[in-house]
């Protein structure tokens, strides 16, 4: 056995299979200009569509006079809403159960709001024509604060009947949309009323936006002749796009293809069904040619879908040694004019209540009030895993907060309070079953590679002398431990419109031993085509290098829930495993026919099947392949291909410890960040250098959240940040150097026991940017203060404190 020990090692890393940092194969596409966008896709006689937007966050549509666009030469309609009410489109169902206009009907909510739709020769004509449509507005007061809307008067929704419930149930007011509680709250109340420690906050996660390079858009185009729709599009599911294309238009799922190309960046900005969907496949039905719709950059931030927006007011209860004993939390989210928040049907506020994080905290409570104002409509997207993103801000802000109130260390409040490896499975106060993790091992490993006791006294002596006057600068050292939860989801209890959210992967092996695997699941950067190629080679023994994957064209692929809530891995990355292990099953036995042995004589031996107890004797996976389909094999029906359909049991719980270390001068605002350690455990790890690019992709989106991008509006509901001067996108200036480092705690349900990861960065870099900032001013009186920490906003919190004099 021995001596072949050598051969295994050279066989195993043919295959470049799971563990291998195969360096990306899409990579040689996009580096040489040869992605195939959404807005590369030209088709004969094309047309293009624009929207007339409105200037105004809230106001009466009197009139829409479309004659002058008419009559400029190439446009060649103008859709209002009275085009598409004959048609039963000019509103659409959300994913979150509400309705949402497609173009303005009456009235209008938010600033940006799609008006008309013009659809021209070119873009440029069809921009043109967008300056001629006149329309005549009777302005209307407006709200933009979400407490101050649930005292108005001022009716935002008169489409919805006061009085009358919502999606989730009874409605208080007229611009209120749900309350949706978890936990318990009398016993929350009472642990609160009676504790020894009792820290208060209210934690404002602000609103921002995805931004992906490549904004939204589609090309629609039917072909009248045969009756069927194709959509080209920015889609992150692209089956839930057929069905819901289906269900609206009645035409048959059969006769819809809706297709994802190459995607530049998503980032949760692809989930939603926009207005401009919508307009070009009735545009393209009307005119009998291709329309195209892409937006612009301001489009893309007024529009589309923006992020976060929750007020997260907490309460955290300890005893005097530091044991957490409960939390509260009540939520006033912000949904903007319609709520088209994109979460699994049942959990209106996502995931939200994974809030009680990484720490064993004995009884909790959250409420979250859904509210209308005149904002854009949107919500949960941008790398978030549903409100994950949210939640981990918060507990991780309370933690910081109760810290000050013991005059603790936080290191050590988190450590004493997390929930222990032997533990797990956990069940959370607030209903989830962690499935596995070893928060101790991790947190240490973390304190011990940025030596946390030798930053503590470095930030003591600094701020020593920064009292003696001797510098304007000071460290703050930035904690967090996160809890992520990915992998919508079991379908018992995660469904998106009534679709389950399972996923899935069909393989078809070819005769000479190279392969193909189609999954429901579609790439917008990550990796796939790499990564899952890697699950497959190591389970059924071809070279991830002669394994294609193809995602994202609904009439190849299998039906699937899409990409998002870093499901790929935990949900179709499972079903991937457990088609190649079908097609392992039939490889068995086709081996122990070719090698004369009862099935269970053979075993499965990185890419071959051997007989037991004699590995000379063996049969290669392309052997196999070939046999299978050119030889005569008695029971066996030729052919080697199979699917899984994979509905998970569970989610899975990555988790992570992050450090950031910064500068800040307090004069000037000015930060620096001079260390940035992130720990990642997401299990089984496929490609290590797929997973640290996700990780410096995602680190890199939690910088510019925490310190400096925003979705801003005025009092007249004007936006303030639509364009990329005003919106904060770091780049390479920006950006600082991240150490990344790892643990591996696999999940106990996933068939190779992985977890997800593309979100994690995002939900523990936001918390760990802001504590550092905290900290800083820690010593002079700061608890909290709110994102972004743009400069000025850190120089004003410190000039609040009186630290210039
Ligand atoms: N991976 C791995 N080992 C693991 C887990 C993941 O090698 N244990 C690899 C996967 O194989 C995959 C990548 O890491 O190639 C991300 O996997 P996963 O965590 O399953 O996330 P998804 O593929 O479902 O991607 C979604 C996630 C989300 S929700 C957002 S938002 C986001 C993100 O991914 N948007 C992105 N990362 C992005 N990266 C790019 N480049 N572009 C986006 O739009
Ligand atoms: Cu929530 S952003 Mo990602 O789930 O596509």
């Amino acid at each position: 056995m021995n001596d072949l020990t050598p051969d295994r090692d050279d066989r195993t890393a043919k295959l470049k299979g799971i563990g291998c940092a195969r360096k990306r194969v899409e990579d040689a596409r996009f580096t040489q200009g040869k992605g195939n966008y959404v807005d590369d896709i030209k088709l004969p006689g094309m047309l293009f569509g624009d929207f007339v937007r409105s200037p105004y966050a809230h106001a009466r549509v009197k009139s829409i006079d479309t004659s002058a666009a008419l009559a400029l030469d190439g446009v060649v309609a103008v859709l209002t809403a009275r085009d598409l009410e004959p048609l039963g489109l000019h509103w659409m169902p959300t994913l979150a159960g509400d309705k949402q206009m497609v173009l303005a009907d009456g009235k209008v909510l938010f600033q940006g709001q799609e008006v008309a739709f013009v659809v021209a020769r070119d873009r440029y004509v069809a921009a043109d024509a967008v300056e001629l449509v006149a329309v005549e507005y009777e302005e209307l007061p407006v709200l933009t604060n979400p407490f101050e809307a649930m005292q108005s008067d001022i009716v935002l929704r008169e489409d919805l009947t006061p009085g009358t419930d919502g999606a989730h149930g009874p409605r208080r007011h007229h611009n209120h949309i749900f309350l949706w509680e978890e936990g318990d709250r009398t016993a929350t109340e009472q642990v609160i009323a009676s504790a020894d420690v009792v820290a208060e906050e209210m934690v404002y996660y602000h609103r921002t936006h995805p931004c992906p390079l490549e904004t939204c858009g589609c090309v629609a185009s039917m072909d009248k002749v045969n009756g069927k729709l194709t959509v080209y599009g920015t889609f992150q599911a692209p089956h839930v796009v057929r069905t819901v294309a289906s269900l609206l238009s009645g035409i048959e799922e059969r006769n819809i293809r809706i297709v994802s190309p190459d995607i530049g960046g998503g980032f949760g900005n692809k989930v939603g069904v926009y207005p401009g969907y919508v307009c070009s496949i009735v545009a393209s039905i009307v005119t009998g040619v291709p329309v195209k719709w892409v937006e612009d950059r301001m489009d893309n931030l007024m529009a589309t879908a923006f992020a976060r927006d929750y007020w997260m007011k907490g309460r955290i209860a300890a005893t005097k040694e530091g044991r957490i004993t409960g939390l509260w939390c009540h939520v006033t989210a912000d949904h903007g004019a319609f709520d088209a928040c994109a979460d699994p049907t049942r959990f209106p506020a996502g995931f939200f209540h994974i809030c009680t994080g990484s720490y064993d905290i004995p009884v909790a409570y959250v409420g979250v009030d859904g509210v209308y104002t005149n904002k854009a409509p949107g919500g949960v997207a941008y790398r978030c895993s549903f409100r994950v993103t949210e939640a981990a801000y918060f507990i991780e802000r309370m933690i910081e907060v109760l810290a000050i109130e013991l005059n603790m260390d936080a290191a050590e409040l988190r450590r004493i309070n997390f929930i222990r490896a032997d533990q797990f499975p956990y069940h959370s106060a607030l209903g989830w079953e962690y499935d596995s993790g070893d928060y101790h091992t991790a947190w240490d490993k973390a304190l011990k590679a940025v030596d946390y006791a030798g930053l503590r006294r470095e930030q003591a002596e600094r701020l020593a002398a920064f009292k003696r006057g001797e510098t304007r600068k000071l460290i703050g050292i930035g904690l967090t431990h996160f809890t992520e939860i990915v992998g919508a989801g079991p379908v018992k209890n995660c469904d998106i419109l009534g679709m389950g959210m399972f996923d899935s992967c069909e393989i078809r092996i070819h005769p000479t031993g190279s392969a193909i695997a189609r999954l429901g699941t579609i790439s917008q950067g990550q990796g796939h085509a790499t990564t899952f190629a890697q699950i497959l080679a190591s389970e059924i023994g071809i070279p991830a290098d002669s394994i294609t994957i193809e995602e994202g064209d609904t009439d190849t692929a299998p039906y699937g829930l899409g990409t998002y809530g870093s499901r790929s891995t935990p949900v179709a990355g499972a079903a991937t495993a457990m088609a190649g292990r079908k097609i392992r099953a039939k490889a068995q036995m086709i081996a122990a026919y070719l090698l004369e042995v009862h099935d269970d004589d053979v075993e499965f031996d990185i890419d071959r099947f051997t007989v037991k107890g004699a590995p000379e004797r063996f049969k290669t996976m392309a052997e196999i392949a070939y046999a299978a389909y050119n030889q005569a094999i008695p029971g066996i029906e030729p052919g080697l291909e199979a699917v899984s359909y994979y509905d998970p049991p569970n989610m899975t719980y990555p988790f992570g410890a992050y450090i950031c270390v910064m500068e800040i001068d307090v004069d000037t605002g000015e930060t620096q960040i001079r260390q940035f350690y992130a720990l990642d455990d997401c299990g089984t790890r496929i490609n290590p250098m797929v997973i640290e690019g996700q990780v410096h992709g995602g680190l890199t989106e939690a910088l510019a959240i925490a310190m400096g991008q925003e979705i801003a509006y005025d009092e007249m509901g004007n936006m303030k940040t639509a364009t990329l001067m005003d919106f904060f996108m770091p780049t390479a200036w920006e950006t600082p150097h991240y150490t990344t480092d790892h643990t591996e705690t696999p999940s106990p349900h996933h068939p190779i026991g992985a977890k997800g990861v593309g979100e994690s960065p995002n939900v523990g870099g936001v918390p760990a940017f802001s504590n550092a900032v905290h900290d800083a001013l820690r010593p002079f009186g700061l608890r909290h203060t709110h994102m972004p920490h743009d400069h000025w906003r850190i120089w004003k919190a410190a000039h609040d404190l009186g630290l210039h004099g």
